[in-house]
């Protein structure tokens, strides 16, 4: 400490930049700061070798203080994020947790009149959940206290629709509770989804039900210790059991819920405790627009603090933002939110992971990682397997910085890691001390290879070449080059950057196909329209079928089937209703939809669409049909 004290005062810099070095040191960030110029050092022994390390930081220090220019400065311009925000975005993964009547009903949405009598399961052990979760490097879980269909895994005492009249535990157990110790023992952060849409409560749509929803949310904030985050869920499809009146509720997301005085009360109760809100009141981390599991490859921590926030602000934040609003990326390691049996097949791959990983962490957000409860009450094998193997593969990618070894010069904006000999990698990683803000705006890579500097890009972006903006984390992926020098030069900028750490490695390569939902496309099946929303299959000759799948439209929201009718017939005269029902999170999820009926002889099928979510004629990815 006093080293760093007497570096100051020998050194009368500029003194916004000695201040922040200072700082720097002192607040544990210097392993990294010394990272970012290429020296890994741990610790502050007095030990020789601790000494060594500690001259070798001193000189970097005074390279990179002369480097950094006295004619500039760190202050500070714009939006920083809160020590809260800080802490959360060190957590980088953490898991989601989808469990409800739903899992027991084969469904992404309840309709809220399902029976509490369902919830049963066998073997519910939420300490596998957290080992799991724990083993795929989660640092937390989220878990879904109240879904949709409104059904509690606590035992409110505000409603009877919860597990205390479910048969499990003859109605004593109380899920958030085991969940919560379970997280604790395990050393796990906790935090709840507490949907605001709840299609089961008779006063939804009505003042009398804020009420409610604010008397659970207390019941959950003051019973079960320190959380670090609150998910309230945008999604209303409208219609629901309302307590019997089964009818189609419609509310005004931006003023219904009251979410000024609902915050307030969160923050009072839990300090510490982040707020996401996809709704029209700004928490403190925001939805990325999608659940594909990826962010914007230019990231901005920004929004503006005011106004709609529409796609494009979700997806890339927005740059001249007034307040800090991190992105959080949210998504499952299987197709649906729920456990689906006829999911068990389709767990993401590896390479698909790591996609995500290098889309949401690689790209300045965090990454909330869903793993549904199967029916017995545990993490299935095959999402836990793979789980896992994703956390190793991180540490296996991430093992070993070559920068580390090599010889880093900095001079102004450009950086030049020096590696002496032709030396292969494939991942670039940089990242800003986010204290002092984003500042970041775009950088180039090059390449040293046989004495000519190659460009380098990012693959993972389809336009462009994707090197802009930083943030917390940003990890750049490309094919494996072989090369001597690797220069990293910080084009533009909104003030003088603060690089924390350049990383560069050796990744196993990703394979080239990275499947959306771990599918393949169907067979080609003869298909017409008899108008804009309403489609016939036919064969010719008579099938036995039980089972038809929809993959709704992969690039465009319009035309998305939500609510469904499917028609049999062997003569074209006489149909048979064979199901009608509700696509339900295909809007945000535009997975494939799976509709089973008893086995029924057509020729051909109708299928109508009954509404769709945006535009007049009804669209579709595939079909396939069993
Ligand atoms: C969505 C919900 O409608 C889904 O069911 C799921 O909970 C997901 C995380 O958010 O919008």
């Amino acid at each position: 400490m006093k080293l760093f004290s007497r570096f100051t005062d020998k050194k009368p810099l500029d003194p916004d930049v000695t201040v922040y070095r200072v700082e720097d040191m002192h607040c544990s960030h210097c392993e990294a700061a010394v990272e970012g110029i290429g020296y890994t050092f741990k610790g502050r022994s007095s030990t020789s070798q601790g000494k060594y390390k500690m001259k070798r930081i001193f000189a970097l220090l005074l390279t990179a203080a002369s480097l950094s220019g006295s004619a500039q400065t760190h202050s500070l311009n714009g939006p920083v994020p809160s020590a809260n925000q800080l802490r959360w975005q060190d957590m980088e993964m953490y898991a989601f947790i989808h469990y409800s009547l739903n899992t027991y009903t084969d469904q992404e949405w309840g309709f809220g009149n399902e029976d509490p009598k369902l919830f049963n399961p066998s073997d519910l052990d939420c300490r596998q959940w957290a080992r799991v979760c724990k083993q795929a490097g989660m640092r937390g879980i989220i878990f879904t206290a109240k879904h949709h269909c409104g059904f509690c895994m606590w035992p409110s005492a505000y409603t009877e629709y919860s597990v205390k009249n479910s048969p499990w535990k003859d109605g004593k157990g109380d899920v958030v509770r085991e969940l919560a110790d379970a997280c604790r023992e395990e050393g796990l952060e906790f935090a709840v989804y507490l949907s605001p849409w709840d299609r089961n409560h008779a006063d939804y749509g009505k003042p009398e039900y804020v009420t409610y929803f604010r008397n659970q949310l207390r019941e959950l904030l003051i019973n079960y210790g320190d959380m670090f985050e609150v998910w309230f869920d945008g999604a209303n499809g409208g219609d629901g059991w309302y307590g019997g009146a089964n009818e189609v509720r419609k509310i005004d997301r931006t003023t219904y819920y009251q979410w000024p005085e609902t915050y307030q009360m969160i923050r009072q109760l839990q300090p510490k405790c982040l707020i996401w809100n996809d709704g029209s009141d700004r928490g403190d981390l925001r939805w990325v627009g999608t659940e594909a599991g990826n962010v914007g490859e230019t990231n901005w921590s920004l929004l503006y603090r005011d106004g709609d926030v529409p796609y494009q602000m979700l997806h890339y934040g927005v740059e001249d933002g007034d307040v800090w609003c991190p992105g959080e990326t949210n998504t499952s390691i299987r197709p649906g939110w729920f456990y689906h049996d006829a999911e068990n097949e389709h767990v993401k791959s590896l390479s698909k992971l790591m996609d995500t990983y290098y889309k949401s962490v690689g790209r300045n957000s965090t990454l909330l990682l869903n793993f549904p409860i199967a029916p017995n009450g545990r993490i299935h094998p095959n999402d836990s397997l793979r789980g896992i193997a994703f956390k190793q593969m991180i540490d296996e990618v991430f093992k070993e910085n070559l920068a580390d070894k090599a010889k880093t010069t900095h001079q102004g904006d450009v950086y030049t890691i020096d590696f002496k000999r032709p030396t292969p990698f494939n991942r670039f990683l940089a990242e800003e001390d986010i204290v002092k803000g984003q500042r970041v705006k775009k950088f180039t890579l090059e390449a040293e290879v046989d004495g000519k500097w190659l460009p380098l890009k990012d693959e993972l972006v389809e336009d462009g070449d994707g090197l802009t903006t930083i943030g917390h984390r940003r990890i750049i992926c490309f094919p494996t080059v072989e090369a001597t020098k690797l220069r990293f030069t910080i084009n533009s900028y909104k003030q003088e950057p603060i690089i924390k750490k350049i990383g560069v490695y050796l990744a196993p390569e990703l394979t080239a196909d990275i499947p959306h939902s771990g599918e393949k496309k169907s067979s080609a099946l003869h298909i017409f329209f008899g108008s804009p929303q309403q489609m016939f299959i036919d064969w010719d000759t008579e099938q036995i079928i039980s089972s038809f799948r929809y993959l709704p439209p992969q690039d465009s929201k319009d035309g998305i089937i939500t609510h469904y009718t499917l028609w049999g017939s062997t003569d074209w005269n006489n149909w048979q209703k064979l199901a009608t029902g509700e696509f339900s999170n295909i809007v945000n999820n535009p997975i494939w939809q799976t509709i089973k009926f008893p086995a029924a002889k057509v020729r051909v099928l109708r299928f109508e669409a009954d509404r769709l979510s945006s535009g007049t004629r009804m669209g579709y990815g595939d079909l396939e049909i069993k």
